[in-house]
């Protein structure tokens, strides 16, 4: 009776409860990022590293995409609307040396979370900054924030700042804790 994805996996990943709620889950203090001083770093293994200002960010091609956001503590917020620039138009900015096989999200007040090349090219994937029709809280990661619906939420870096290219395997801020390196919901990768 539950209702399935396209590819039939079930709509909510076992484990999970749904909420109507938008909860926040943030490790430490939240960071004040003003627009002006935010920019994308896309650094580590590739040709030429480049920095994009808000501004560039700005005038980029913009893509909404409707998706169910799971949080490793077992709830799942269904149908948020984001809006953002996809990771393939940032993409299009950087050649990855051929070596390159996973990213670190870095943001601002230190998080970091790791993810495979091919779960961060992911077309659903975006660098959001707004949610639900109005600009990223400031306690949700604005003004901008890495969006990976296809695994936990501990992937979606909020406040990011830079993505460094690796060749081989780095771990992020709670994949050190011993959260589960890639972390998909539908195989319940909680833990590692
Ligand atoms: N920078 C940063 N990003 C982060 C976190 C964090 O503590 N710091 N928490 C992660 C976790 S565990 C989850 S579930 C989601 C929660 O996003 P939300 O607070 O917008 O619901 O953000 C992720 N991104
Ligand atoms: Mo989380």
């Amino acid at each position: 009776m539950g209702e399935r994805l396209a590819d039939g996996r079930p709509r909510v990943p076992p484990g999970q409860i749904k909420t109507d709620k938008f909860p926040v889950i943030t490790y430490g203090p939240t960071p004040h990022v003003a627009h002006e001083d935010w920019s994308l770093e896309l650094a580590g293994l590739v040709e030429k590293p480049v920095a994009i200002s808000w501004e560039e960010f700005a005038r980029l091609p913009r893509k909404t995409i409707r998706a169910d956001f799971h949080c490793v503590t077992t709830w799942s917020r269904l149908d948020l609307l984001w809006e953002g620039v996809a990771v393939a138009e940032v993409m299009a900015r950087v050649r990855p040396r051929a070596a390159a096989r996973l990213v670190l999200a870095h943001c601002h007040g230190g998080y970091t979370t790791n993810l495979s090349l091919d779960d961060f090219v992911r077309d659903e994937n975006l660098f959001a900054f707004r949610v639900g029709g109005a600009d990223l809280p400031r306690e949700h990661g604005g003004p901008v924030r890495l969006l990976v619906p296809r695994l936990y939420g501990w992937k979606s870096a909020k406040w990011v700042k830079a993505i460094e290219f690796f060749a081989e395997d780095r771990l992020g801020f709670w994949e050190k804790y011993g959260y589960h390196p890639r972390g998909d919901p539908w195989a319940e990768e909680r833990f590692g």
